[in-house]
């Protein structure tokens, strides 16, 4: 695989984002992440992600001063002791600092890289073994919040089968409480049971629309049609702060703005939460939407 300009950009952009997802995690989500990666604090990750950019701008500099210059990886053991010895006695907003401003240098470094630089078969070798795969090893999950629908069979039941197939992939750590909502779109069908949950998922959004459909069909969904009745349906309403439009897929959900039977649900988990579109709250959202026939089925 050949790492061009734009890959390495969009994966330095997105550590970035990962240190501000990080801060916007509840405390104890912050330290489920930690404990996976087996860092004891986020200081010594933010030094591991710097030392290895470090290592990186010298390939890159080494590979426009000199088309002969011999990287020589240094040993893991060796390497990861200097990192941490460079993160002890460091407070978290030093090496946050650090953390931005070699954020920064080495993306300005490969703007400003010759093109046959970043092509050089070391630096390549380099980027493509360490940046890229470091980072999808050390990549935050995605926050999502998801509705969940249900208005035939036993209503209650096709909800919490739903939730409960979401595991292992998707890991839901908070669920709204259960509203019997009057049908939209189409009035001559029963009432809705509508839940939302938050959760964090590796899956990518396709991956997680897949899944959410065939979850759909586990839980017996027949086919119907658009707006009619259903034993269970599933969406993605945010996805992180991504905005996407695909043949499949578009997120934030196109319609999440207008339906009361979503936003309700999303007020429980996440009222602060911003539509990246819309640049409004999800309380914001809510006011003015008649709520009519909306009413608290179960806590
Ligand atoms: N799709 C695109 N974006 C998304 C997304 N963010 N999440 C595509 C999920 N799917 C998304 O969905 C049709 C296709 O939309 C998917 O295959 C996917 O590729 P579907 O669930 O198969 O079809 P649908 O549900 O009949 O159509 P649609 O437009 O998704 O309907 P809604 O919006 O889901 O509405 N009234 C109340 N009170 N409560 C309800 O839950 N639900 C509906 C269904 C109607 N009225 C309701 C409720
Ligand atoms: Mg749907």
């Amino acid at each position: 695989m050949t790492v061009d300009r734009s890959t390495l950009l969009d994966c330095l952009a997105d550590w970035g984002r990962t240190v501000e997802k990080f801060h916007r995690l509840p405390a104890d989500r912050q330290a489920a992440f930690l404990l996976r990666q087996g860092y004891p604090r986020f200081g010594d990750l933010l030094a591991h992600v710097t030392g290895w950019w470090q290592e990186g701008i010298h390939v890159v500099e080494g590979a426009r001063a000199d088309a002969h210059f011999v990287y020589a990886e240094p040993d893991t053991d060796a390497f990861n002791a200097r990192v941490v010895k460079h993160a002890q006695g460091q407070n978290e907003a030093a090496l946050e600092a650090q953390f931005e401003a070699m954020r920064v240098r080495m993306a300005h470094l490969v703007e400003e890289s010759p093109a046959e630089v970043l092509a050089h078969p070391l630096a390549q070798a380099w980027l493509s073994a360490d940046i890229l795969e470091h980072y999808e090893e050390h990549r935050l999950p995605a926050t999502v919040f998801l509705a969940l629908g249900s208005n035939l069979g036993d209503r209650l039941a096709n909800l919490h089968t739903a939730v409960d197939a979401l595991a292992p992939e998707v890991r839901v750590w908070a669920k709204s409480r259960v509203y019997e909502t009057p049908p939209w779109g189409y009035a001559d069908q029963p009432a809705f049971l509508n839940m939302a949950v938050q959760a964090e998922t590796d899956l990518t959004p396709e991956a997680l629309l897949r899944r959410l459909k065939q979850i759909e069909v586990e839980v017996g969904r027949q086919p119907s049609f658009r707006y009619g009745p259903r034993q269970i349906d599933l969406d993605i309403l945010f996805y992180d702060d991504l905005v996407l439009e695909s043949d499949v897929l578009t997120v934030p959900h196109p319609r999440l703005h207008e339906r009361a039977f979503v936003l309700v649900p999303l007020l429980d988990l996440a009222p602060e939460w911003m539509h990246p579109v819309l640049g409004k709250s999800v309380a914001s959202l809510l006011t003015g939407q008649d709520q009519s026939g909306i009413h608290l089925y179960m806590e």
